[in-house]
């Protein structure tokens, strides 16, 4: 795997490209990392995502895998070192159902409604965001690490 290309077309503020970028140093992956104008989209990124046409994109020996999500399920299964998701089937899928929540609920709904809206539907908007925060908080409990207690992404089921 020392003779990977591995490159990652991001914008530094994204949070889907955070996600990426927190999996590829947790593997120890080393890339080359493209900064991308959002405004003015380069034939590179148009040509590695033409479906949505977004940031993040990662290059696997010129092979594009789109949509953060999906790229750190990729970079789990292709670097095998410290495993990020759990191996146990359900708690994976707990692990997934989790972060899909923070891109519904947090990033989609949540997020862009309270840059946007004005009085009253923005105060609703924040009430909404807070819960879903004290939600997540709920389901983290006294947990150290979201899907269990180890750092080396096993769950550690019986500690639960
Ligand atoms: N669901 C996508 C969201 C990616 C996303 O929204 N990227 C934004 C930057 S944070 C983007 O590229 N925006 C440009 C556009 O919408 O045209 C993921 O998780 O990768």
């Amino acid at each position: 795997m020392d003779n990977d290309q591995v490159t990652l077309l991001d914008f530094w503020a994204s949070p889907a490209g955070m996600r990426v970028r927190i999996a590829l140093a947790e593997k120890g992956v080393k890339y080359e990392y493209k900064e991308q104008s959002l405004r003015n989209k380069s034939a590179l990124l148009l040509g590695m995502n033409p479906v949505h046409t977004k940031i993040p994109v990662l290059i696997h020996n010129g092979k594009p895998i789109c949509e953060s999500l999906i790229i750190v399920q990729y970079i789990d299964e292709t670097w095998k070192q410290s495993p990020l998701l759990p191996s146990d089937p359900y708690e994976r899928a707990q692990s997934m159902f989790w972060a899909d929540f923070v891109d519904q609920k947090i990033f989609d709904l949540k997020g862009k409604m309270i840059w946007t809206a004005e009085g009253e539907e923005e105060e609703a908007a924040k009430k909404d965001f807070i819960d879903c925060l004290k939600l997540l908080e709920g389901e983290l409990g006294a947990k150290p690490y979201f899907g269990g207690y180890s750092v080396d992404g096993d769950g550690d089921q019986e500690k639960r």
